[in-house]
């Protein structure tokens, strides 16, 4: 029984139109009772012209849009109303429906009805939220893919193949009198993770990428006092952002700005000049700026290409060491004496080019990657990477000598895993699964 729910789809101001979403097992008997037509009996879409009323009185002329489940977006009989757009209005309309039997809509919860009828799968569900949520043409475009189904089509090859897999081995436990059904084997375990590990890679690599598109990149913008990190910030977002001085420590706190390059997002942090200092409150700001070397998903360490090397210098340069980074030789136009490798640029002339090829460089973003459906959130990536593990745990296993049934248990994890992905793990049947590939139990 799925209740009927409603809610204004519409942003909740005054508009030419606004729209009114409902859908549930009793709409179709729940809108009747208030739209001057009577749609209960509907087999297909319908669009019609009418009114709303409540006990005769009218509330709004609208038009309405029918749609009978399965073919509508929650895969249930549908309505959308299309009212005037005043908040009153709708206010009104979604009052009385509610009197009708219907009850408010929770948040997300259209897409997750459309989840639970199998009109989607739990990727596309998320990337609803990308796509409406995207601020570049580029994080929508690549998450339109996801909401098209295209990113959970890569996962399917690798679910077969493990699915055909487990199936054997537990075909071999459960049915040893069918002696036609071939054995599975070490070379069957060895074989599968060989070859889906590189394939699952692929993938981990291509939704990092497709992740920075949708999310944009976290830079943080460390080094000494004075060596022009608030300058660089400035030339990267185009406007006066943070303070320009010549006195060292002229950066307290972080300051933000947002750039697009063309289509990759930084989300900058240009900090507090990093040294030893008494300062009560500078401490505060370099402790943030230490800090925002570990939160950041790129460090530009900026070092001033006009003063010999120092101790802060080194230490910072040790300190980044292992991250992802880049060293930025600041202060091109003066002679340069700091002697050590480094992107040369000039943020005081907005000579920064060399520094944003670097960028582009070090993310490996290129025109395909702007094409590519990909598993492209945290929680898929994470998935992603336990498919993995449980694979390369099985072939370790079956090569130190585990018995297949054994090894059989990390390939029923990467399996679960790979149907979490797409919000299928509840569902799992392997009896199923057997079935449909053998002819077992004729
Ligand atoms: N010649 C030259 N001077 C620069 C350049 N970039 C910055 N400067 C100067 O260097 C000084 C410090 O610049 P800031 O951008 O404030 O340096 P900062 O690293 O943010 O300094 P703190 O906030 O104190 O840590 C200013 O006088 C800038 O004009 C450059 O490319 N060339
Ligand atoms: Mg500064």
């Amino acid at each position: 029984m799925f209740e009927t729910i409603v809610a204004l789809a519409t942003p909740p101001m005054k508009s030419a139109l606004a729209i009114i979403r409902l859908s549930g097992d009793d709409v179709l008997t729940i809108v009747s009772k208030c739209f001057t037509r009577n749609i209960e009996n509907i087999t297909k879409k319908e669009m019609y012209y009418g009114s709303i009323v409540d006990n005769e009185q009218k509330i709004d002329d609208v038009v309405l849009l029918a749609y009978k489940g399965p073919k509508s977006f929650t895969g249930e009989d549908s309505v959308e109303i299309i009212c005037h757009g005043s908040m009153l209005i709708a206010n009104q309309i979604i009052q009385v429906l509610i009197k009708n039997g219907a009850r408010l809509a929770t948040n997300g919860e259209y897409s997750s009805r459309a989840f639970m009828h199998n009109k989607i799968d739990l990727v596309q569900a998320e990337a609803i939220n990308d796509v409406i949520n995207a601020t570049t043409a580029e994080a929508k475009n690549i998450s339109l893919l996801s909401l098209d189904g295209k990113a959970s089509e890569k996962i399917v090859p690798i679910k077969t193949r493990i699915a055909d897999v487990l199936s054997l081995i537990e075909v071999n436990i459960d049915y040893p009198e069918y002696e036609d059904i071939e054995q599975a084997n070490k070379d069957t375990i060895v074989n599968l993770a060989n070859e889906l590990v590189p394939q699952i890679d692929l993938l981990v690599a291509e939704g990092n990428k497709a992740k920075i598109i949708k999310d944009g990149l976290k830079v943080a913008i460390v080094g000494k006092p004075n060596v022009g990190k608030s300058s660089l910030l400035n030339a990267l977002v185009g406007e006066e952002k943070a303070i320009v001085t010549d006195i060292a420590g002229t950066t307290r706190d972080i300051v933000e700005g947002d750039v697009n390059l063309g289509g990759l997002t930084l989300h900058l942090l240009d900090t507090a000049g990093i040294h030893d200092t008494d300062d009560k409150v500078e401490n505060i700001g370099v402790e943030k700026a230490k800090n925002s070397i570990y939160q950041a998903d790129l460090v530009v360490l900026v070092i001033d290409n006009s003063r010999t090397i120092d101790e802060e210098d080194k230490k910072l340069l040790e300190e980044t060491k292992n991250l992802r980074r880049i060293v930025v030789l600041n202060k091109s136009d003066l002679e340069g004496v700091a002697q050590i490798e480094g992107v040369t640029i000039s943020a005081g002339n907005n000579d920064i080019q060399n520094l944003i090829l670097k960028i582009k460089e070090v993310v490996g973003l290129d025109e395909k990657s702007f094409k590519t459906p990909a598993l492209n959130n945290t929680r898929q990536i994470g998935l992603l990477q336990n498919v993995k593990e449980n694979l390369l745990k099985a072939k370790d296993d079956i090569e130190n000598g585990l018995t297949i049934d054994l090894v059989s248990v990390s390939i029923l994890e990467a399996y679960t895993s790979v149907l979490e992905i797409l919000g299928e793990a509840n569902q799992m049947d392997l009896a199923k699964e057997i079935f449909s590939r053998f002819c077992v139990g004729k």
